[in-house]
């Protein structure tokens, strides 16, 4: 059962599943109505490109604490991507910022109109860029469970394009409409349109690259959304926090793939007592020091999505109450930021002309952008965690990292230096000689390029990863998770 109310619109409303009584808008009705087919000609032209007939799918039916979700085979076009927002709490106060203790908004303050329509455009812009990336992917899945966890992230980016979508439509009049019909205008890598930022125009064109995608950049998501939780703009606030809701499945996806991979490649390590890469890859797995590399380019490249250090934009979006903290209600201080500091990295003066990796203090309002960084970091750092328990367990000495905050980034202060995992700043010369043992060459994307071999047999699984513990929603493994044509 959805929660849609019935009415004069049924017939809509039953192509849109909402929770927000969208026949009562006839305006917005219509304009998400002519929204809706140019949806589906990007999802068609720019979504999943294998063909299925259908799809073991979880579909978002209700926001109520049980049975939020239905599962069951779905021929992908038809997915009801519907419109959800989280419960209102008609007593909900702003948390933070100036306007701290006052209602939350239900419209749009007319001097914060600007500032929040960009922060739902790039969250909006995120959500498309993924699939669009993810597009080919289908055609060398390691397993139908994989197939199918890869069509549940795809559809569900799709959703959360809806929800944006939504809240442009509803507030923000004629430019919110135009910024709907740009979110399916721009796409991944484009050289004349591209995604707004960095990480979303770039390749995934193999599972290791989706996996790490998923563990860390929708790990950003994760935190981002956090943040516009805290909104004092109630209806974005609710939308996040039911998309934090889907977001944990495709960070599952991320988590339990990079553990499949590390599991696989530990095994053959233990199993022939070699740490040989050419050896590793010789029986068809990935080796230990290329899924460091991997993890090395997908994380400084999230790291990236946080943007600068410090930043005005994030200080006035916080002072506006746009945009809070990670759990901002968990902070004890007095959610207003105005006399605090904190210290952000920074390049600092090493004498006779040149700069070290230290940090420095700067208004804590400025340096919210560094604030949320961090929270993310130390997240992250449970996932690498985990990978080294696996090797661990298996008996062997050799560990992932994280790399130093200062590599390979392009956004910030450190954009503008070269630096190794270790944090040691290098010339461009250096940096042009080593960052091949650092980052995927072309020969480490051959290979697992040349390893993802489509395996779209019932039960059986690619040979460079292990499968999974369990199923999808107590399936077996061998459950016919896609129906191929
Ligand atoms: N690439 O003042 P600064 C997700 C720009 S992921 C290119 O430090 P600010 C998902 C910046 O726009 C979550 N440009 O920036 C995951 C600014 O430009 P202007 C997405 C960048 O505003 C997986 C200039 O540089 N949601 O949901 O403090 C699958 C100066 O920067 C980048 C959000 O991001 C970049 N990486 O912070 C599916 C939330 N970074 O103004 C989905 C909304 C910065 O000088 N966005 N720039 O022209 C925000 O909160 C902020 O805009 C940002 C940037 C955190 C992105």
């Amino acid at each position: 059962m959805t929660t849609v109310s019935a009415g004069g619109a049924a017939d809509y409303t039953e192509k849109i599943p909402n929770n927000v009584d969208l026949h009562e808008d006839r305006r917005l009705q219509r304009a998400l109505e002519s929204w809706q087919p140019n949806f589906l000609n990007w999802w068609e032209s720019m979504g999943p490109a294998l063909p299925t007939q259908d799809v073991y799918l979880r579909t978002a039916i209700n926001v109520g604490r049980e049975g939020w979700a239905h599962f069951g085979h779905v021929a992908m076009r038809d997915y009801r991507w519907g419109i959800f927002l989280a419960e209102r709490d008609p007593g909900r106060t702003i948390g933070f910022g100036e306007h701290k203790g006052e209602p939350a908004w239900q419209q749009i303050p007319g001097e914060y109109r600007s500032e929040l329509r960009r922060l739902i455009v790039i969250q909006g812009d995120t959500e498309p860029a993924s699939v669009e990336q993810q597009r080919n992917l289908g055609a060398t899945a390691p397993s139908l469970y994989d197939l199918r966890n890869l069509f549940q992230v795809n559809v569900e980016e799709g959703r959360h394009l809806w929800a944006m979508v939504y809240l442009l439509q509803a507030y923000f009049g004629r430019d919110g409409r135009e910024e709907a019909e740009d979110l399916l205008r721009r796409n991944s890598g484009s050289e004349d349109s591209p995604r707004i930022l960095g990480a979303f125009n770039e390749e995934t064109p193999d599972w290791l690259s989706f996996f790490m995608f998923t563990y860390f950049t929708d790990r950003d998501g994760k935190y981002q959304l956090g943040t516009l939780k805290e909104s004092a703009f109630d209806p974005l606030s609710r939308t996040c926090e039911f998309m934090l809701k889907e977001e944990a499945h495709h960070m599952f996806v991320g988590t339990t793939g990079v553990d499949r991979v590390v599991e696989r490649t530990a095994q053959l390590m233990a199993d022939h007592d070699t740490d040989d890469a050419a050896e590793i890859a010789a029986r068809g797995a990935i080796p230990l020091a290329v899924i460091q590399k991997y993890l090395n380019f997908h994380y400084s490249v999230s790291l990236d999505l946080f943007g600068g250090e410090t930043s005005t934009n994030v200080a006035n979006y916080y002072t506006a109450g746009l945009k809070g903290r990670w759990m901002e209600d968990r902070r004890k201080d007095d959610h207003q930021l105005t006399s605090d500091a904190i210290l952000v990295d920074a390049l600092v003066d090493a004498g006779s002309g040149s700069q070290s990796i230290g940090q420095t203090e700067v208004l804590a309002l400025t340096g919210l952008n560094t604030d949320l960084r961090r929270e993310y970091i130390s997240d992250c750092q449970s996932g690498v965690n985990r990978w080294n328990k696996i090797l661990a367990e298996t008996g062997l000495p050799q560990r992932l990292k994280l790399p130093h905050v200062a590599f390979n980034r392009k956004v910030g202060v450190f954009a503008g230096i070269e630096a190794s995992p270790e944090g040691e700043i290098l010339s461009a010369d250096e940096w042009a000689q080593r960052s091949g043992a650092w980052l995927p060459t072309d020969v480490d994307k051959t290979h697992v390029r040349s390893l993802m071999q489509p395996v779209h047999e019932r039960g059986k699984i690619a040979a460079w990863i292990a499968p999974p513990r369990n199923g999808i929603n107590g399936k077996p493994f061998d459950y016919e998770y896609v129906h191929l044509p």
